[in-house]
């Protein structure tokens, strides 16, 4: 066998093809008579691993060395893509690895296409947590990511003539070669069980069942630098004492094989349907798993390099941990489970030192999202927890009463029932010894109260079902037996963590002043913005190598992709005819690129001169697919009025590209994704429409998809109803690659319109203070349709495109018997002065000196969004770490 050259040393194409056929020979046992795509994949990832190990391991010691404090962002989505391009690319090793293959009979590329995505994630908040851990290692600071190892990542998406169908994506069939399944790193899990109370009088949590977590482990590179961090993946298997080996010999191999299967199904699948009882105790056992197995993990590592005894105080010195999202709540019961159960901490030590460690960042104001678990749920799984999580209601229930008071008695109730974490539940005694007695004022006959369970649709489930929650505001604490008990898992956070962050400055404001303005009011302190941001190394350095090479030539350096601060130089060259030209160039090159692309995945055939007009997002009612296509059904419907001459001279010929996947119970959003593609094989057909309108809806949207797509890009739709997305990351993947946006004033629009200037936005639609009232109005009658909204429901409704009944989707836009509620995302409302504002982008588009213009000033205007600025901002005001440079 022979052995590799020195790992270190490998930056010559030479040298690099030689590690690679070592691979190819002996790590997969390939041979290189047989050396075609999938294997030239695995052997290639193979050897950039090998740098990335040592790059690892270097920065492990180092921070070990240096007993930093590092940050640990726990997320149970990571929506990472492929790594290799990005792997090699951030090495600086892109040309020597071309070369290297070009050697052994294949092209870099087509290489790298061979590898599957790892979709571990169902949209923004996962591709979140990717372009964050590549900005921690990119900017050397001292962090890992924690998440869970699903078997199964995020569905496929096949079109079929009925719609949407979702496939099982079986991403490891393969073997991962960037991962590193650690067998020395394992915790048990515990589920179930009972609490007693010990001899001592402390609590124990006793019996239950074990899985045991495994780390695998997958290296981060940063760029252009030596950090490599760690993203720790949990898999779950049975623990050692779980397999009833009497059953096997007995011939009971099922049931031998329950406590294997039972471990094993925890991390099967992302997102497990939870409609049914089974699939909510499994998304919550898999919460647990991630929240417990992190926090043993990170306790360990705390513990080995303290002195001994354990000074815990320090705990926040060295440790942060961040929530994406409720998912992880659990870390605050759990941490403090560990840290008073088994590390002997009283509740008060364990309380501050929990406080002082965890931060939340909250990604969305849907009140349908806003994460509630079942009391008798967690009950059953986690009994201790379940203790610990009311003794933190309790907590601020009287931190509740002391900001109050008890003079206003409605009001003081009033409040603790809208903010405790316990929802359903009698106060406990502590709290109702404290309250006056008087009859008038009795807690329980005077004021009559509703649960806040009955104004929440299902999660992510069929919108129609979510009501109206402003109507909603009495409530009692008599619980009500038919309801059930719940625990708000937004406001154990809040109650448990020292920070909380929105992620774009219009969805901080909203969290600070609406959804959750009683905490704001009680802990003013603990509120922050945190605009989201995305990496340029993938997102365009990477995904657009032409458009990278030209601003790099017009900069004079190549420091903007760490340093996008630069990218504002692009403005003095917006009015250069020359750059102007090469930079239509680009963009005609990335276009051909997407039209061959959306040949091969659909078969239609689009004409690259047309303008590329794209909505790629999850398929959901807020963010308004359904405008976009209605729009372009007028569209259709008045070119279909014209003559060849006048339609012409009238539009602009475009391409309308959708992409997205609906939440595979989502049943509206299903309908939308087969209305779009039913709407594209009536238009794409029409001979007399021709090139002059097309509409594809792109099968199986992922990163990778959108890797392609953006650069090909000129106009993206960010449409949402103001005051819904809470950020959107996609619009600033699309602004970095010179694409114009038609979007409402919401989420992250707001201040990338602010950083690209107003006249290179195309903005319509209600603003987020209007929604309300114009909801009313609508609920109330007054609203009275535009006309044109009007001709294109009954357009629809004439049955042109095709017998599919569309009158679940068009009744939903008006509120008929069975929609729920009227149009309760304005499509109506917004639709004249969005189709009004597609006419401006006409018009613009037509100058195409203007329009170049303007998409160059949407490169330059997008520095603000990079994750780096992010993640600085993360590590400063809430994290409190520093950069550790290696040596
Ligand atoms: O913050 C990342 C991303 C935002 O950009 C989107 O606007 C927001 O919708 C998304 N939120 C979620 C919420 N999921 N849950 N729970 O995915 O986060």
């Amino acid at each position: 066998k022979q052995e590799p050259k020195d790992v270190a040393t490998r930056e010559d194409s030479a040298s690099i093809s030689s590690i690679i056929k070592y691979h190819a020979e002996f790590t997969p046992c390939f041979s290189m008579e047989s050396f075609g795509l999938p294997k030239a994949f695995y052997a290639t990832a193979e050897s950039v691993r090998d740098m990335l190990i040592i790059n690892w391991n270097t920065t492990y010691e180092y921070c070990e060395k240096l007993n930093v404090k590092r940050a640990y962002y726990l997320s149970m989505e990571y929506l990472q893509g492929r790594a290799l391009l990005n792997a090699i690319g951030n090495l600086e090793l892109s040309g020597p690895y071309a070369e290297a293959l070009e050697k052994l009979g294949h092209s870099l590329e087509d290489v790298a296409r061979q590898e599957p995505d790892a979709a571990l994630g169902n949209g923004g908040l996962g591709r979140l947590a990717s372009c964050f851990l590549d900005s921690l290692a990119t900017q050397n600071y001292p962090a890992w990511g924690y998440g869970l190892r699903y078997k199964y990542g995020l569905f496929k998406q096949h079109i079929t003539k009925d719609g949407q169908e979702e496939v099982a994506e079986n991403w490891l069939e393969m073997g991962n070669p960037w991962e590193i399944p650690r067998n020395d790193v394992t915790y048990p899990v515990k589920f179930y069980g009972e609490v007693i109370s010990g001899p001592d009088g402390k609590k124990q949590w006793v019996g239950g069942d074990n899985v045991t977590a495994v780390a695998y482990d997958v290296p981060i590179p940063g760029y252009k630098t030596k950090t490599t961090i760690n993203l720790r993946l949990w898999s779950t298997k049975a623990a050692p004492a779980e397999f009833d080996l009497h059953a096997f010999n007995t011939g009971e191999h099922a049931k031998a094989y329950a406590a294997i299967k039972n471990a094993e199904k925890i991390c099967y699948i992302l997102y497990p349907g939870d409609e049914t009882m089974e699939g909510k105790s499994l998304r919550l056992k898999q919460q647990y798993t991630l929240c417990s197995a992190s926090l043993q993990d990170i306790i360990a590592r705390f513990e080995r390099r303290s002195g001994d005894p354990v000074n815990w105080e320090k705990f926040p010195e060295k440790v942060a941990v961040q929530m994406n999202d409720t998912h992880p709540t659990l870390c605050i019961p759990e941490l403090i489970r560990i840290l008073v159960d088994v590390k002997g901490l009283s509740w008060k030590e364990a309380w501050n030192v929990t406080r002082r460690t965890v931060a939340y960042t909250n990604h969305t104001v849907l009140p349908e999202a806003l994460e509630k678990w079942s009391l008798n749920l967690i009950q059953e799984l986690l009994p201790r927890h379940v203790e610990i999580i009311k003794m933190i209601d309790e907590e601020l229930i009287h931190t509740i009463v002391a900001e109050y008071g008890t003079e206003d008695l409605d009001l003081l109730l009033q409040k603790v029932k809208e903010m405790r974490i316990l929802d359903n539940i009698e106060l406990p005694d502590s709290v109702l010894e404290m309250l006056p007695k008087s009859e008038e004022s009795s807690v329980v006959d005077h004021i009559e109260l509703v649960s806040d369970n009955e104004t929440k649709g299902t999660d992510k489930g069929d919108q129609s079902q979510v009501l109206d929650t402003e109507k909603k505001n009495e409530v009692t604490f008599e619980p009500d037996p038919e309801l059930p008990k719940m625990v708000r898992m937004a406001n154990l956070c809040i109650a448990g963590g020292h920070a909380v962050n929105g992620v774009a400055e219009i969805h901080s404001e909203i969290v600070k002043n609406e959804v959750f303005n009683d905490f704001y009011k009680l802990w003013p302190e603990k509120f922050q913005n945190k605009t989201n941001g995305v990496t340029p190394r993938r997102w365009i350095r990477f995904c657009n190598p032409d458009l990278s090479r030209l601003i790099t030539k017009c900069i004079g350096t190549e420091e903007w992709v760490k340093n996008t601060e630069m990218l504002v130089n692009l403005q003095k060259f917006a009015d250069n005819e020359d750059f102007q030209s090469e930079w239509r160039e680009v963009k005609m090159r990335n276009k051909i690129k997407v039209a061959s692309f959306l040949k091969e995945k659909t078969g239609y055939l689009v004409n690259p001169n047309a303008m590329f007009d794209v909505q790629v997002k999850r398929i959901h009612e807020y963010k308004r697919q359904l405008m976009n296509i209605m729009g372009i059904i007028y569209r259709y419907k008045k070119m279909k009025e014209m003559s060849p001459k006048e339609r012409e001279a009238r539009f602009v010929p475009r391409v309308c590209i959708f992409g997205g996947k609906a939440f595979a119970t989502y049943v509206q959003a299903k309908r939308i994704v087969k209305f779009i593609t039913d709407v594209g094989a009536i238009v794409n057909r029409d001979q007399e429409i021709g090139d002059l309108l097309k509409v594809v809806f792109v099968p199986d949207y992922n990163v990778s998809v959108a890797e392609v797509l953006i650069p090909g890009s000129e106009l993206s739709q960010h449409i949402s109803t103001a005051g819904m997305e809470a950020s959107g990351t996609s619009n600033m993947k699309f602004a970095m690659n010179g694409c114009i946006q038609i979007g409402t004033l919401d989420g992250a629009n707001v201040e990338i319109r602010e950083e690209v200037g107003e006249e290179n936005f195309f903005l319509f639609g209600a603003r987020a203070e209007e929604i309300s009232g114009l909801r009313k109005q609508r609920s109330e009658g007054k609203f009275v349709a535009d006309p044109r909204f009007e001709e294109v429901k009954a357009y629809v409704r004439s049955g042109v495109f095709g017998p599919y009944n569309y009158d679940e989707l068009m009744g939903s836009l008006e509120g008929n018997e069975g929609y729920g509620r009227a149009d309760y995302f304005l499509v109506g409302y917004d639709f004249p002065s969005y189709i009004e504002c597609q006419d401006k982008v006409d018009e613009a588009y037509r100058d195409q000196k203007r329009w170049t213009k303007m998409s160059i000033l949407n490169t330059a205007g997008s520095y603000k969004f990079s994750s780096d600025r992010t993640i600085h901002e993360y590590a400063r005001d809430i994290w409190r770490i520093e950069p550790i440079v290696l040596p």
